[in-house]
């Protein structure tokens, strides 16, 4: 999210106007202040078991800042189809596998566990369907011998902050010709 922020400068054809969180503790709502950008915070337990009723109050917390694309980044409720489709072709998600490979979570495990030499991270835009959406850029980093799921996260991390932006800067412009990067 930062990198995202971050990113948004200069020719950059978007602007940062808010960021959102489910848990008013997130310490990115903290590096979103520090950087100039609004913020807003509502936790889901109050809604539990009404997933369209916080959707509804999400929507109401956005709508002042006028957004024109979401970025989902590290944001773990899933979305009914109400808002996705509210937000279909202008709501991105980054997801830490090679999809169609590992949808879901514990995708380094998996990829560990299935003895892969290649995972990544995708860039996707976000459907009713969960880590389902059209691709819009992966990026691809080698699986090492010595690998634990700590390791391998942290590779894809490095390159999840470099594919995101540069996703992030061809949507923005109206571009959806997915990006690949190898590190
Ligand atoms: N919603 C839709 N409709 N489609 C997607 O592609 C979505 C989405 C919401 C979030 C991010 C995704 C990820 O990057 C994302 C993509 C959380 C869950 C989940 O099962 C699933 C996918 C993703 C994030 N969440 C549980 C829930 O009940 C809670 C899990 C937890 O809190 O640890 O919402 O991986």
């Amino acid at each position: 999210m930062v990198k995202l922020l971050e990113s948004m400068t200069g020719d950059h054809p978007a602007r940062p106007c808010v960021v959102f969180s489910n848990n008013p503790d997130a310490a990115g709502l903290a590096r979103a202040r520090d950087l100039g950008v609004a913020t807003e915070a509502l936790p889901h337990q109050p809604f539990a078991g009404d997933r369209s009723a916080f959707e509804a109050a999400i929507s109401a917390a956005l709508a002042p800042h006028a957004p024109d694309i979401i970025c989902l980044a590290g944001f773990m409720r899933k979305l009914t189809a109400g808002f996705t489709d509210a937000w279909a072709g202008k709501m991105l998600n980054i997801h830490p596998s090679l999809l169609p490979k590992y949808k879901g979570l514990k995708t380094h495990s998996r990829a560990l566990e299935a003895g892969d030499a290649e995972h990544g991270c995708t860039v996707h835009e976000v459907t009713a369907r969960l880590d389902d959406g059209p691709v819009l850029g992966q990026a691809v980093v080698p699986v090492l011998p010595d690998d634990t799921p700590d390791t391998l996260a942290a590779r894809v991390l490095t390159q999840e902050h470099r594919l995101y932006p540069a996703v992030l800067r061809r949507f923005a412009a109206g571009d959806r010709t997915p990006v690949y990067l190898r590190s």
